[in-house]
């Protein structure tokens, strides 16, 4: 009989942007079995469950020590019935026949293989399975047509599907901030998404990029994209305007910031550690075996956005998430990559910092490598 006294008790606040999470993950089992079942659910266009999951598993996250018990998680937030019984399995049998089924069925298989292609998304990868294409080489059999990113995806499979390393970020910030000063003088070079909250690996690499001052940022991403081509760094990049309307002097008067939010989602095409010199101005890399392919996303913000935009980058995915949905359910606030619009006061409210945007949505502040939610 266990003794209730020695217990753990765990308590969380419910949104993940009001909790510390690091990588210091004390539960991975459970975790890991709950976002297998979030990706399902999302690579089946139930994004609603898988959102459920998401919770479920960064509420884990968030947790001090291993959970050993069901009755240590009695009043935590974001546990629905069915993340509690695949919790209860694990803890009781060492395994969830739900998750085990799940890996192993065909069709989760399918939509991971074929979602592992850069540039097909869940919706292609069902009409795909629904002909009968299960795998890269049905795939290739079937005279599907491919759009360029998909084509590049699929040239770039394996190296893709490897997990970037915090070197090889390193190795590509350096040529990414070699082409941006190059470009323009005095430009701002930072490494966002995962590698800022301090992971060792990553999916691809992002970078914010900005300038000191407003406007000098306008026309930026095309030539960075045309030094990085010219000096053959990259393998595939499609850059994108952003429509993003800033209203400055409230609304109905768009200021001179609309449509300056530009991002390029590009393939890079990076030396190996052997083959990379001191100073990495020209690619000069020629045998396949001397290269490989690296996802790499880059956006250009002006800096009067610069704060939002770093937020938003940064991630987690749930932890956005969350902070948006604070802000519209907790402060009545629209929070986005751009800006900060208070619903009550009807204005935006201006920040420099991050600090100050946790201030304006009333959280404490929680720095990149808490964000791991
Ligand atoms: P990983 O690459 O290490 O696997 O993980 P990550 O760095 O956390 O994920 P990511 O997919 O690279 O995304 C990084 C952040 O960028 C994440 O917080 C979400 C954000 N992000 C996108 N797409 C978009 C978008 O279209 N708009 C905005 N505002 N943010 C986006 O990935
Ligand atoms: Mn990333
Ligand atoms: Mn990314």
């Amino acid at each position: 009989q266990i003794n209730e006294a020695e217990v753990v008790l765990f308590s969380v606040p419910s949104y993940a942007c009001q909790r510390r999470t690091t990588l210091d993950n004390h539960n991975v089992t459970l975790t890991d079995a709950l976002s297998l079942l979030a990706e399902n659910a999302e690579l089946s266009d139930e994004d609603g469950r898988g959102v459920a999951f998401r919770r479920a598993a960064a509420v884990l996250k968030a947790l001090p020590a291993p959970v050993t018990a069901m009755s240590q998680l009695t009043g935590l937030p974001c546990l629905g019935d069915h993340s509690l019984r695949v919790i209860k399995d694990i803890l009781e049998n060492e395994a969830s026949d739900e998750v085990e089924s799940t890996k192993q069925s065909d069709r989760f298989k399918a939509l991971k293989v074929l979602t592992g292609i850069f540039g097909v998304g869940s919706k292609t990868a069902d009409r795909w399975i629904r002909d009968g294409i299960h795998n890269l080489h049905q795939l290739q059999e079937s005279g599907a047509t491919l759009n360029r990113a998909q084509q590049a995806g699929l040239e770039h499979y394996n190296d893709l599907n490897q997990q970037v390393t915090k070197a090889e970020a390193d190795a590509i910030t350096e040529i990414v901030q070699e082409a941006v000063v190059s470009v323009l003088p005095g430009a701002q070079v930072v490494l966002t998404g995962g590698f800022r909250r301090g992971k060792q690996t990553g999916h691809d690499v992002d970078f914010l990029i900005t300038h000191p001052e407003e406007g000098r940022e306008v026309g930026l991403m095309p030539k960075v994209v045309f030094w990085l081509e010219s000096q053959g760094f990259l393998l595939y990049q499609k850059t994108t305007r952003n429509s993003y309307l800033e209203v400055k002097d409230g609304p109905g008067r768009p200021s001179s910031n609309m449509d300056r939010f530009e991002r390029c989602l590009s393939i890079f095409k990076l030396a190996k550690k052997e083959e990379r010199g001191i100073k990495v101005t020209v690619n000069t890399v020629k045998t396949r075996d001397s290269w490989r392919a690296v996802r790499v996303d880059l956006v250009v913000s002006p800096i009067s956005q610069f704060a939002f935009a770093l937020l938003g980058w940064t991630g987690s995915k749930l932890f956005e998430r969350e902070l948006r949905r604070w802000a519209g359910h907790e402060k009545a606030m629209s929070l986005s990559s751009h800006a900060l619009y208070d619903n009550k006061q009807s204005r935006y409210l201006r920040a420099a910092s991050e600090e100050e945007i946790f201030a304006h949505l009333g959280l404490e502040y929680i720095p990149p490598s808490e964000r791991n939610a």
